[in-house]
């Protein structure tokens, strides 16, 4: 809990909710447009150094005085997924059978993708809320079946930790339909000198489906449509005054962009993008420019400067962007960025004209091999100090959870998974007896089926 005595006045933080990498962490080629994912499936997986990664890049964080919690993993294999598609008999059959019948399925089923939670919902701080609440809407995902599979438990468990409905909002996933699609919060940045104060809400989508004239990436379908940003930001219950709607640019869409914040970074009055990342963009800077009165600052990086492919390869723009405890502005990138001249080159003069104050870099390389950045490992979370002392505490990263869930992640995760190794029964329930003692150690009860 932050207070600012001097001016006696509550101070907002910004908490950052990283996806613990789950046990089953693999690579099945199963995300449409991701390069990533495409080009590492079938490769052989490293679940335990996935999962220190994460952590890693969780305590980096908070040793700069970022507020870091915590969002459990799923069940995986999902079990209950398999037998609603028509897999039958005990559980070890259940397996058996899908890895005979449908590997694919098998492969969907035993995902580790929620761990990228910038996909788990949309936030909405309570300072840009009519009604003054936090709203959540968990995104419905609905573009591919592991992910869309994650909606329900990610739901139970925001509404697990954000229980008071004083200050939390729960709304239900948008419906489930291509119209809808929704892939929650890597559509979307909020531009705002201080946390506590209305801000600027920008939501970028691939697609319009009320236009006929649209023009449509071609070689990959657009995940987030027009129709759900507009969906959530009512739900949200949110100034229109203070609510840009962007189209993300279908040929970034076509060079593998699959969620705009793979182009484009905002945080406080920054934005940080490509100029290949929206459709129009001299039109979204003048719309974002006169929404935040001219607040916004906007570093576009040209293709002259950094290549649309570099940028996707790199995945700088899935840096993160945070402000210390002590106030300076830094940017944490991905390892990847480093072995890139064009990039280094560019962080040097974005660090001497003080758009950042520094360059961090992190190894998140497990998660980066199925397109997951930085960035997309987090899930903003703005709460004022009475916010936070109203959630769960139990998720919030400290000394002593960190050392915790360091042994726990030793005690449970095979150094390597490879897709044969998805029907093996003892990955059910090793993946079982982890996540009932995670559960245990973020003081979240039974939040799982299995333990019910
Ligand atoms: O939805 N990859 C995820 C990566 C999500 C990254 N998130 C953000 N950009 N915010 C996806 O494409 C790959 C799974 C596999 O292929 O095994 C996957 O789902």
């Amino acid at each position: 809990m932050t207070h600012d005595n001097q001016r006696g006045l509550e101070v907002a933080a910004e908490v950052n909710f990283d996806g613990l990498i789950g046990p089953t962490h693999h690579f099945a080629g199963l995300a449409p447009g991701n390069l990533a994912s495409w080009s590492h499936r079938d490769q052989t997986s490293n679940p335990r150094a996935a999962a220190h990664q994460g952590l890693a890049k969780m305590r980096q964080l908070r040793s700069l005085g970022v507020p870091q919690a915590i969002l459990p993993p799923q069940p995986r294999p999902n079990i209950g997924l398999l037998r609603r598609v028509g897999f039958t008999g005990d559980d070890p059959t259940v397996l058996e059978k899908a890895q005979r019948e449908a590997p694919r399925l098998l492969a969907a089923a035993t995902s580790g993708s929620s761990m990228w939670t910038a996909n788990a919902a949309t936030v909405c701080p309570s300072a840009d809320a009519i009604d003054g609440r936090v709203h959540f809407t968990p995104a419905n995902l609905v573009t591919s079946l592991h992910r869309a599979s994650e909606t329900e438990v990610t739901a139970r468990i925001l509404r697990t930790i954000f229980d008071d409905q004083r200050f939390f909002v729960h709304h239900s996933a948008l419906p489930s339909s291509a119209d809808m699609g929704d892939e929650g919060a890597a559509n979307h940045s909020r531009f705002a000198d201080e946390l506590n104060v209305p801000g600027v809400q920008l939501f970028v989508f691939g697609s319009d489906r009320d236009d006929a004239h649209d023009s449509n990436p071609k070689r990959f379908a657009a995940r987030q449509t027009r129709q759900a940003s507009e969906s959530v930001a009512r739900l949200h219950r949110l100034d229109p005054q203070r609510v840009v709607f962007a189209k993300q640019n279908p040929i970034a869409i076509d060079a593998g962009v699959f969620h705009n914040d793979v182009i484009a970074v905002g945080h406080r009055q920054l934005l940080f993008c490509h100029e290949a990342a929206f459709a129009q963009s001299r039109r979204v800077y003048e719309t974002l420019r006169k929404a935040t009165r001219d607040q916004i600052r906007i570093v576009e990086v040209s293709s002259q400067q950094l290549s649309l492919q570099d940028a996707v390869s790199t995945y700088l723009f899935n840096s993160q962007v945070v402000t210390t405890a002590d106030g300076r502005t830094v940017l944490m990138a991905p390892e990847h960025c480093r072995r890139s001249n064009a990039v280094t080159a560019l962080l040097e003069e974005l660090v001497a004209d003080g758009t950042f104050d520094f360059v961090t870099y992190v190894d998140v390389g497990q998660s980066m091999n199925n397109g997951g950045g930085p960035a997309c490992l987090r899930l903003r979370v703005v709460l004022t100090g009475e916010q936070q002392a109203a959630m769960t505490n139990g998720v919030m990263l400290t000394d002593r959870l960190h050392q915790n869930l360091s042994l726990w992640i030793d005690r449970h995760y095979r150094e390597t998974l490879s897709t044969a190794d998805l029907a093996d029964p003892n990955l059910l329930s090793e993946s079982r007896s982890a996540l009932d003692e995670l559960a245990a150690l973020l003081d979240l009860g039974s939040i799982y089926d299995f333990q019910r």
